[in-house]
């Protein structure tokens, strides 16, 4: 007994074995960890060995398959192996969970007799945020536990199940407080006691019994569980894997669903989804921030404005549990922003995604004032006043009399020069952005803009605060519409000019959005209200062709129940409108432009490239480090498909040179200068390289 290999631990409790797997951050079950559980599993058969019991060290059960494996060649034993040993072992296993069993995590415990678990353990099968299918058994033994129909909808959502729901649901047999293996292995022992059935999972059937009687009923259910999966291939194999759990003998179950993850994993639907998953985690990473920086303190907080995003972001802080102080400039502004906050808290209750009671305690944390003063005793203050630079400067100036010392003092600008309102203070180290995105509450990028004079102290702060409000956190520097909204821009250049050349609103958003967009940019832009970019560009003297006279004709869009389209009351389905249609014929005509039929294909090609060409000049100017966190700033703020990878990601899908010569193309065509390929694309393209082999730049331009 003792150690098997550098994972994997052997001990015995008297007649109990316990082989505890040490991996961490999450004993993911990499190589090493699957091979020192066979050889465990072979030192278990002394008759003195009652039972046996599969613990974790550290934070968390096993979070599933070392991800940072697949795509390159698996080495035996595979899981599946491990699991057919462990189900060989002719004594009681449990398994001991606590923290996030998740994926091959939970496809392990399912090969155990018995799960007991921790309260607070969450437990799941989130295989499908990585474009694959459970490829251990899960899908052939959680229906097993909780039936076909309910095992679906866990597989399909990926979504961990939390401790009491997944009792409930008899994916754990016992809640054991207290020390977790003491408990693990005390329960072992009244397993042995009482002669309890050592019946596998996967001879379990009583719970596939109704799918079998009604397997209608599961095709309905399937149906109406992936109505919007937009033709990724993952849900469908999960559908066709558990419809076998209950159609077929389970060998065989087992058998295609192991063919479906072959299948799957190398998909580019797969390598995007798992390229996402790196991403995400690398776009909080500041490449030049010395090792060792500690965040401040963010305790207490102030949200400077009432307005839509300034209530949103206060959501934001109740709903992680920091008390939050809204200020306003009048009661009555304070009093209406207020109530909007109640008011969506209201509508999550009835969508049944809220508790009255988890409701109540989120408003006691968000309290409001008239007093900027009240910024004099928090941590972190976020200004998120109307886009105004005067305005900013200004609360920013006093701000700088108010705040403590080390306050972050932050701004949700989304356009505004962040250098020129830090300047507004004899603090600009503690002046950065922090850009959300609408409905702050619910939009999980927060776009943090580092200025010139920005510490890295602060800069942690943000990035760590970002993690606590569960936000997807990527440093950018500042240029105008820093990365998101600057290659929004080039879109809506683009967008416009298609309307003028021969599509319809609705054929540019149908395309987009069966590209996978949950939107096109004409139903973005009427959401978003078409009069906010028509002031801007009054106040920048710049002229839209289209756009200018829709809005003179007061079409601002939903808010007014026409913009692109026309809006039913109170519904918000965009209709096509023939009044839209002759205002863009007519533009066409005036500026001499002889409209012609333009193919999905190119539509698409014209809605993307424009953007990946804008991202390749962010990169070159060091605006954004890393062209992965340009991909990240785009799925968790703008709704690009994650099963796509992001612009950057998608961009080496479709082959650099293609994608230089169709720019090349549509710049002659259209004169338009800033389509012609930036130097970093036309120069990755020449040497046959992508942008994944542009390494993270040294720090972000300021
Ligand atoms: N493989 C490799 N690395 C992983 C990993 C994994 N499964 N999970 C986490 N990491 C790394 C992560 O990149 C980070 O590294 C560090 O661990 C801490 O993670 C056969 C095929 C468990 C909820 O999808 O959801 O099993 O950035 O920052 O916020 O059917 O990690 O520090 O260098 O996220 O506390 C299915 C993925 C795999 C779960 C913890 N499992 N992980 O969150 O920490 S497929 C998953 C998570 C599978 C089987 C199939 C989360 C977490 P670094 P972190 P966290």
């Amino acid at each position: 007994m003792g150690s098997v290999n550098g994972s994997i631990d052997l001990r015995r409790d008297g007649d109990v074995a316990i082989i505890t797997i040490d991996n961490p951050p999450v004993n993911a079950l990499k190589h090493e960890v699957r091979a020192g559980l066979i050889e465990a599993l072979r030192q278990i058969g002394d008759p003195a060995i009652h039972a046996v019991v599969i613990a974790c060290a550290g934070r968390t059960f096993s979070a599933g398959a070392d991800i940072s494996e697949f795509g390159k060649p698996l080495k035996s034993p595979g899981l599946q192996e491990v699991i057919a040993a462990l189900e060989a072992v002719p004594k009681p296993t449990v398994a001991a969970l606590h923290g996030t069993a998740l994926g091959g995590g939970l496809e392990l415990a399912l090969g155990c007799h018995y799960r007991v678990a921790a309260p607070g353990t969450r437990v799941g099968l989130p295989e499908i945020k990585l474009g694959i299918l459970p490829g251990a058994g899960g899908t052939q033994r959680l229906p097993r536990l909780m039936g076909p129909e309910k095992a679906l909808a866990a597989i399909l959502s990926g979504d961990p199940i939390p401790t009491a729901q997944a009792h409930a649901d008899g994916i754990i047999d016992e809640i054991v407080t207290g020390d977790l293996t003491a408990g693990a292995i005390a329960f072992a022992r009244k397993v042995v006691s009482e002669h309890r059935p050592l019946t596998l999972v996967r001879n379990r059937e009583d719970k596939l019994a109704a799918a079998r009687a009604n397997p209608q009923g599961y095709g309905d259910a399937a149906a109406k569980l992936t109505s919007r999966s937009g033709g990724r291939r993952a849900p469908a194999a999960v559908i066709e894997s558990v419809r076998n759990a209950f159609t077929l003998p389970f060998d065989d179950g087992l058998a295609r669903e192991q063919a479906l993850f072959r299948e799957l994993v190398v998909t580019d639907e797969s390598r995007a989804q798992r390229h996402i998953f790196f991403a995400e985690r690398e776009a909080a990473r500041v490449p030049d921030m010395p090792q060792g920086v500690k965040p401040h303190p963010f305790e207490r907080a102030v949200v400077i404005g009432a307005g839509t995003m300034g209530g949103g972001i206060a959501m934001s802080f109740a709903n992680v549990g920091i008390p939050v102080i809204v200020v306003e400039t009048a009661k009555d502004l304070l009093t209406k922003g207020l109530d909007r906050v109640a008011d969506t808290y209201r509508t999550t209750i009835k969508r049944g995604r809220l508790t009255q009671d988890e409701m109540d305690k989120r408003m006691a944390l968000i309290s409001g004032s008239v007093e900027l003063e009240a910024a004099g005793n928090v941590d972190v203050v976020i200004e998120a006043v109307f886009e105004e630079m005067g305005l900013k400067k200004e609360i920013f100036g006093k701000l700088d009399t108010i705040a403590r010392p080390g306050t972050l003092l932050a701004t949700n600008t989304s356009t505004l020069d962040i250098n020129e309102i830090a300047r507004a203070t004899k603090r600009p180290q503690d002046v950065l952005g922090t850009h959300f995105f609408s409905p702050a509450n619910v939009m999980r990028l927060l776009e943090i803009v580092r200025g010139k004079e920005t510490s890295f102290a602060a800069l942690a702060t943000a990035i760590a605060l970002g993690r606590k409000l569960a936000k997807v956190p990527a440093v950018v520097g500042v240029c105008d519409g820093f990365v998101g909204n600057r290659m929004l821009a080039k879109r809506g250049t683009e967008a416009e000019r298609l309307l003028l050349e021969g599509a319809l609103p609705q054929e540019v958003d149908g395309a987009v959005t069966e590209f996978g967009f949950p939107m096109g940019p004409f139903a973005m832009g009427d959401l978003a209200g078409l009069d906010v970019g028509w002031r801007i560009r009054k106040a920048r003297g710049v002229k839209a062709e289209i756009t200018d006279p829709l809005c003179e004709a007061g079409r601002f869009g939903q808010k007014t129940g026409k913009g692109y389209y026309i809006y039913q009351a109170g519904a918000r389905t965009p209709t096509p409108d023939p009044e839209v249609e002759q205002i863009i014929v007519a533009a066409s005509k005036r500026l001499g432009i002889e409209r012609h039929k333009i193919s999905r294909e190119e539509i698409v090609e014209r809605m993307v490239y424009p953007m990946i060409n804008e991202g390749a000049r962010i990169l070159a100017e060091g605006i954004a480090y890393r062209p992965s966190d340009i991909d990240v700033i785009w799925i968790y703020g703008y709704g690009w498909p994650v099963w796509r990878g992001g612009p950057m990601f998608y961009a080496d899908l479709v082959g650099l040179p293609h994608i230089r010569d169709r720019l090349a193309l549509y710049a002659k065509r259209s004169g338009d200068k800033s389509l012609e390929p930036a130097p970093l694309l036309a120069k990755l393209a020449a040497e046959g390289k992508g942008f994944a082999s542009v390494g993270a730049a040294a720090g972000a331009a300021a």
